[in-house]
C-alpha cells in the first residue's frame, strides 16, 4: 500500500489541511508506508488478517465465536494512565487543579523528539473519523495518525471512519488533530497531551484503550468539552437509554458514572420478567454530547459507533444483550482462554487454560482475564441498539443521573430538587477506583459528574457552564443520584444491580411524569420504600430500608469532604455552589 494508490478519493476532493498535516507528520515519523482508512469492511477484515498472520491477533473458536479475535497488550500496558495524562493550555488555570498541565510550547518540543523517525520500519494509518452520525449537524470530525494497525481496526470499530468523514471534514473546514504512536510502549516514555485551544492530540508509548484510540475520551471528552463550553453545550461520560414503560411512552435517560461503574451495563439492561411491559433501548454506553434544544430540553447524541466495554462480569445473568452481542465480530483484549480456543474471563462457568498474558492459568497468579479487559464490538450488534442511535437530532433527555461505587453513605437513588441542587449533587460524586486507569483500586476518590480524568478544562468553569446550560432550559432533565454497590457488613451488595436497575429508573420516570411519590431525606428526594416496585423480587423489607436510609452523621463528614474538594478551586468556583453547600448542611440538621 503506497499512499497514492490508497487514497480514498480523489486529491481535489480532499481537505487540503488533512493532506499538509499527513505530509508533515510523515516527515517527522518517517514511516515505511501510509496507509488511508477507508471505512470499508473489506478493509477491517483485511486489517484483521494482517494481524492474525503477523501473531498480534489470535483468531477465537470460530464455531462458538466466529470472526472474533483476541489481542493481549503489553503487560504494563493495560489501562488508562491518569498521572501521563496532561492538558495543556496556555494558561495554567485554565487546565485547573484537576488536570496534569504542561506548557504548551514545552509539551510539543517533548512530544516532537519522541515522535522523531517513531515510525521508521512501520505503517502510518490515516483514520478520518466522525464522532456522532455523519449527517448530525452535532457531529465533529477528527483525523488520528497511528502506528498501530490493532488501534487503526478498534477505530474503524468505534467510530464513523472513513470517506464519509473525510468528506465532512472537507465541507465542515476543521477537525481535530489526533496524533499517536506505542512508541517502544515505555511506560517512562508515555505521554497523552492535549492541546485543547488547538484542537489537537499527541499521545505516545501506549497501544491501549483511551491512551490509543483518540476518538473516545481524548476527542469526544477532553478536546470536545472544551468545545462545548465555548459553543454552549455539554460533552459528558455518559450512557444514554430509552425506556418505554407500559404505557408505551419513551423516556431518555443519560447517566454518569465513573469508569468501570456500570453505563454499559445499564445502557443495555434486560428487563426483569416480573416487571413486565418494559423495554429497553441502547443510544450509547460511555459518551454522550448533550445540546439545548429550541424546544427547551437537552437533546443527546452518542459520538461513537462501538463500544469497548468491560468484560469481566459479562454472562447471561447479569447482561444477557452484551453476552450475546460479543458472540460474533468482536475484538477481545486481554481475556483468558478455554481449552478451544473460546475466550474466558472471571463470572464465567468452566476454566480457562491460559491467562490473558498468554501463560498457563495459576490462580496463585491472580485473575485469568486482566480485570480491564474489554471487548470491542459495532454497537449494531447489541440486540437492544436504538432505532435513534444515527437519528441526527439526538434523543430528548428526560432525566439526568449521577452514580458511584460506594459500599456506604450513598443510598440507592435520591432526586436533586431542582437544576441548581444537582449540579452540586454531581460536583459532589466520589467513587471507589476501579481497574480502568492504573493505581490503586477501590479506594474513594471524588470524581465530580465521573469527569475527573476526562474534562478537558478547570472544574470550576466546568461547573458554571452546567448551571447555564441549566438556565437556558425551559424544560431541563430531572437528576438523580444512584449507587448499585452499597454492602453489607460481610461485604455482600445488598441491591442485586443489573436488570433490576429498572425498579430504580421506572421510579424515576414515574417522578418526571408527577406521578410517584418521594419524601424530603435531608440530602435530596428519597422514595419511601413502597414507592419502588419490588413485586416478584426477593429483597428483604429491612434490606430496601437499608438502601433508602440516610446516615446523618456519615453525610455531614461528606459534605465537609465535598466543601475542602470544592474549596480547591478558590475564587474560581461558582458563588451559587456555596451558598448551596450552606443550605445542604442546614437542610441535614433538620
Ligand atoms: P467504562 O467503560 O470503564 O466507562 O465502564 P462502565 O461504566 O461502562 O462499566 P460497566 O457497565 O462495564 O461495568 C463495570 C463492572 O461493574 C462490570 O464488571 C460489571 O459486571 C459491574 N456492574 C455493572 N452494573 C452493576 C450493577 O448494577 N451491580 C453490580 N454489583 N455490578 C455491576
Ligand atoms: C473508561 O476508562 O472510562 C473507559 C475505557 O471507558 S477507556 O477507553 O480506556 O477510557
Ligand atoms: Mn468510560
Amino acid at each position: 500500500m503506497s499512499t497514492a494508490s490508497a487514497l480514498p478519493m480523489p486529491m481535489s476532493q480532499l481537505s487540503r489541511a488533512v493532506t499538509e498535516w499527513v505530509e508533515s507528520v510523515r516527515q517527522l515519523t518517517q514511516p515505511a508506508e501510509v496507509h488511508w482508512c477507508d471505512g470499508t469492511p473489506s478493509e477491517r477484515h483485511g486489517l484483521i488478517a494482517e494481524l492474525v498472520h503477523d501473531g498480534q491477533l489470535l483468531r477465537l473458536n470460530p464455531e462458538q465465536f466466529p470472526d472474533c479475535h483476541l489481542y493481549r497488550s503489553h503487560p504494563d500496558d493495560v489501562a488508562r494512565v491518569e498521572h501521563l495524562t496532561y492538558i495543556c493550555t496556555r494558561s495554567q488555570a485554565d487546565a485547573g487543579p484537576n488536570n496534569n498541565w504542561m506548557d504548551p510550547q514545552a509539551a510539543h518540543a517533548k512530544m516532537r523528539e519522541l515522535f522523531r523517525g517513531a515510525m521508521r520500519g512501520r505503517r502510518l494509518y490515516v483514520i478520518p473519523y466522525c464522532m456522532g452520525p455523519v449527517d448530525s449537524p452535532l457531529a465533529r470530525c477528527g483525523v488520528e495518525i497511528t502506528d498501530s494497525a490493532y488501534v487503526a481496526v478498534s477505530m474503524l470499530i468505534m467510530t464513523h471512519a472513513g470517506r464519509a468523514a473525510l468528506q465532512r471534514i472537507a465541507h465542515d473546514g476543521t477537525f481535530v488533530r489526533g496524533l499517536h504512536s506505542i512508541g517502544e510502549l515505555d511506560p517512562d516514555r508515555r505521554f497523552i497531551m492535549h492541546f485543547p485551544e488547538e484542537l489537537s492530540i499527541e499521545s505516545f508509548g501506549s497501544g491501549y484503550g483511551g491512551n490509543a484510540l483518540l476518538g473516545k475520551k481524548c476527542h469526544a471528552l477532553r478536546i470536545a468539552s472544551w468545545q462545548a463550553r465555548a459553543e454552549g453545550w455539554l460533552a459528558e461520560h455518559m450512557l444514554i437509554v430509552g425506556l418505554r414503560n407500559p404505557r408505551r411512552e419513551t423516556h431518555y435517560i443519560a447517566a454518569a458514572f465513573p469508569s468501570a461503574c456500570g453505563k454499559t451495563n445499564l445502557a443495555m439492561l434486560i428487563p426483569p420478567a416480573s416487571l413486565p411491559g418494559w423495554e429497553v433501548f441502547t443510544v450509547g454506553d460511555d459518551i454522550a454530547w448533550l445540546h439545548p434544544g429550541a424546544d427547551g430540553r437537552l437533546w443527546a447524541i452518542n459520538p461513537e459507533a462501538g463500544y469497548f466495554g468491560v468484560v469481566p462480569g459479562t454472562n447471561r445473568q447479569t447482561n444477557r444483550n452484551a453476552y450475546e452481542m460479543i458472540h460474533r465480530d468482536t475484538l477481545f483484549t486481554n481475556v483468558a482462554l478455554t481449552a478451544d480456543d473460546q475466550p474466558w474471563w472471571e463470572g464465567l462457568e468452566g476454566t480457562p487454560i491460559t491467562d490473558w498474558q498468554g501463560r498457563p492459568y495459576d490462580p496463585a497468579r491472580g485473575p485469568a482475564a486482566h480485570p480491564n479487559s474489554r471487548f470491542t464490538v459495532a454497537a449494531e450488534r447489541n440486540p437492544a441498539c436504538s432505532p435513534h442511535v444515527n437519528d441526527p437530532r439526538g434523543v430528548p433527555i428526560s432525566a439526568i443521573v449521577f452514580g458511584g461505587r460506594r459500599r456506604e453513605v450513598a443510598p440507592l437513588v435520591y432526586e436533586a430538587r431542582d437544576w441548581r441542587h444537582g449540579v452540586l449533587v454531581g460536583a459532589s460524586m466520589a467513587s471507589e477506583t476501579t481497574a480502568a486507569a492504573t493505581g490503586e483500586v477501590g479506594v474513594v476518590r471524588r470524581d465530580p459528574m465521573a469527569m475527573r480524568p476526562f474534562c478537558g478544562y478547570n472544574f470550576a468553569d466546568y461547573w458554571r457552564h452546567w448551571l447555564e446550560v441549566g438556565a437556558r432550559l425551559s424544560r431541563p432533565p430531572r437528576i438523580f443520584q444512584v449507587n448499585w454497590f452499597r454492602r453489607d457488613l460481610q461485604g455482600r451488595f445488598l441491591w442485586p444491580g443489573f436488570g433490576e436497575n429498572l425498579r430504580v429508573l421506572a421510579w424515576m420516570i414515574e417522578r418526571c411524569g408527577g406521578r410517584a411519590g418521594a419524601h424530603d431525606g435531608g440530602i435530596g428526594l428519597l422514595p419511601r420504600p413502597a414507592d419502588i416496585d419490588t413485586r416478584g423480587m426477593s429483597l428483604e423489607p429491612e434490606t430496601l430500608r437499608a438502601l433508602l436510609s440516610v446516615d446523618a452523621e456519615l453525610w455531614r463528614h461528606e459534605l465537609d469532604e465535598t466543601r475542602t474538594y470544592l474549596e480547591q478551586y478558590g475564587e474560581r468556583l461558582p458563588e451559587q455552589m456555596r451558598i448551596d453547600l450552606k443550605k445542604s448542611a442546614a437542610a441535614l440538621a433538620g
